[in-house]
């Protein structure tokens, strides 16, 4: 079948023609084919050998004679002609969601911008200001950093629903679909959804779904989509016998694979997506994964290590770390209230917590310098503190800890003196202001607050934020030295679009000794959920439920930092 080869060429021809700066009605008329004869039931090969191509709807003489070109020579120099053509920039501009081939051309011909830092460049020193208003500045540059900091990648969440949406779609008709890929790793972010089968419908199922905007490829064992909205979804098929080996090889990671690829060799087995097989080609392993990797020597390692980060040795020794749960934790440490910037108020969010069987929550406001989050000042808080008072009568012996999340100013000096912070029971700093400082007075920052003698914990660390900032490039090795030597905790933010600490970096704290903290940053009663996520990158991190504070019931929680 090779209707969607040619339609992907001329979906190619059509953005090389924009690209080039050619008229909009040729590359409308090219995109226009493509899709026509993706969707066609007849083999366009056929068509062309019976001479019928222009019988295909929007294929008129040209796309024909160059179809023609392309199944006599396999080659269509009209695509390398305009290839040529590109300007240099073009190619990695059209990367950035908003800038389409048209723009880029424009972009790269008339004003002779050469990439994307390029551009950023252009627009921030205003050599742009003529062409472009303030509003499209503004939406290219937060294209630009969305761009930079995450590429087409999704977050966690919106994979996980993605998931979800088509579980149930299949599950309607009887067909059940495994999660594998990053998603069952439980990166941070995902590229595309991985799923896999043992039931041939799946196929026509995908192909068939209201969500699906396009399909990609269609064939007996395999096929691609894309969702409306752009996500892609993959969808292989095997046999019963060989599902396991193919969970396996479809979670990856890519660099696990290789590694235990490698140590089948090492035995002169071999390893693939169908299964373990001993010299002479017996399967020895392949139904399930835990018997792949029982018949290794390795014990099961959750989806979370797959990394090629010591997972392969420590499951050899039979060390790996049993993972922290979501079940394992007992409270939460951030939260947001009306108080500050929070939806909903103190005692609904106690409630919500108390409800999902929490023992404890720490309800974070933030302090008086965050100004756009009407953050608090002492004589607020004083009246939050009764307010508290009364819902732990109320609640008891659910318990929630006055607590704050204080900023550390630019300078290094924290918005409370040491007397009113002694109220607390729990004191959180981070910063949200002056992120433009170079990396040594932000290290100093985070350190001068950690060397304070009522902090408890630096909450997100690195202030990264997917789809619009990078993290700080704070020294977090310094960061981490200094909480162990001060007794202090970090924070894994479970917010999806910080996740910060991110995983290596957590691991690094706890190996030090340093208490993780993983908790929701919740702003209304929903966003709780986000520990689940901080959790994930928990398991990520190797956590065991003995180095994260609050998998700890509220006694000896208390006591880590009284
Ligand atoms: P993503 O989608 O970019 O977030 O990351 P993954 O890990 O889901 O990668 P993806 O979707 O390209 O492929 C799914 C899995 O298939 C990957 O984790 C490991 C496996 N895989 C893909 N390509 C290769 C390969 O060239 N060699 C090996 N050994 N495994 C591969
Ligand atoms: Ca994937
Ligand atoms: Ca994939
Ligand atoms: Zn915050």
């Amino acid at each position: 079948m090779r209707n969607a080869e040619v339609a992907d060429l001329l979906d190619r021809l059509g953005d090389a023609a924009e690209a080039a700066g050619e008229d909009r009605f040729k590359v409308v008329a090219y995109h226009r084919a493509a899709t026509s004869i993706r969707n066609m039931e007849e083999e366009v090969e056929t068509l062309w050998e019976r001479k019928k191509l222009e019988e295909i709807k929007f294929v008129g003489s040209g796309i024909a004679r160059k179809l023609d070109e392309y199944f006599r020579t396999g080659k269509l120099r009209l695509l390398d002609e305009l290839g040529a053509k590109v300007p240099q920039g073009v190619p990695e501009l059209v990367k950035v969601p908003g800038i389409g081939p048209r723009t880029a051309y424009r972009l790269s011909h008339d004003l002779g911008v050469t990439g994307v830092a390029d551009l950023r460049a252009a627009l921030e020193s205003g050599r742009l200001d003529e062409e472009f208003g303030p509003g499209v500045r503004k939406s290219l540059l937060l294209s630009i950093e969305k761009f930079q900091s995450f590429g087409s990648r999704m977050l966690l969440p919106e994979a996980e629903g993605v998931f979800q949406k088509l579980e149930a779609y299949f599950g309607a008709l009887g067909i059940s679909v495994r999660m594998a890929g990053s998603l069952r790793r439980g990166k941070a972010t995902v590229g595309d959804v991985d799923l896999l089968s043992t039931d041939d419908r799946t196929m026509d199922a995908l192909a068939g779904c209201p969500a699906v905007a396009q399909v990609l490829e269609k064939g007996p064992k395999r096929t691609s989509v894309k969702l409306e909205g752009g996500v892609q979804v993959d969808v292989r098929v095997f046999g019963i016998d060989e599902l396991g080996a193919a969970l396996l090889y479809f979670t990856g990671s890519k660099d696990h694979n290789i590694a235990l690829r490698n140590l089948a060799i090492e035995r002169g087995w071999k390893l693939n997506e169908y299964g373990l097989f001993d010299a002479e080609g017996a399967r020895v392993a392949g139904e399930s994964e835990e018997g792949v990797y029982e018949r290794l020597g390795l014990q099961y390692v959750p989806p979370e290590l797959r990394e090629d980060r010591g997972e392969i040795e420590s499951a050899r020794e039979g060390k790996l770390p049993s993972l922290v749960k979501l079940d394992d934790i007992k409270g939460d440490l951030q939260m947001h209230t009306t108080w500050s910037d929070g939806s909903a108020d103190l005692e609904q969010m106690a409630l919500s917590a108390k409800a999902r069987g929490y023992e404890y929550i720490a309800v974070t406001d933030h302090s008086m310098s965050v100004r756009v989050a009407n953050g608090l000042t002492e004589e607020r808080f004083r009246r939050q503190w009764k307010e508290i008072d009364k819902v732990n009568e109320k609640l008891a012996p659910f318990r929630v800890l006055k607590s704050v999340e204080m900023e550390i100013k630019s300078d290094g000096s924290l918005d409370f003196d040491r007397e009113f912070l002694k109220g607390f029971d729990l004191v959180g700093a981070s910063l949200h202001q002056n992120f433009g400082q170079d990396a040594e007075r932000l290290t100093e920052r985070a350190l001068k607050a950690l060397s304070h003698p009522e902090v408890d914990i630096l909450f997100h660390p690195t202030n990264r934020l997917f789809g619009r900032r990078e993290g700080n490039p704070i020294d977090l090795a310094r960061v981490i030295r200094t909480a162990r030597e001060n007794g202090k905790m970090l924070e894994i933010d479970g917010e999806p679009r910080r996740l910060d600490l991110e995983d290596v970096w957590a691991r690094r704290a706890a190996q030090e000794g340093v208490p993780i903290v993983t908790d929701s940053d919740a702003h209304a009663t929903g966003e709780l959920n986000n520990v689940a996520y901080g959790v994930t990158v928990a398991r990520r991190a190797w956590l065991e439920a003995g180095q994260v504070a609050n998998a700890s019931n509220l006694r000896d929680l208390l006591k880590r930092f009284s």
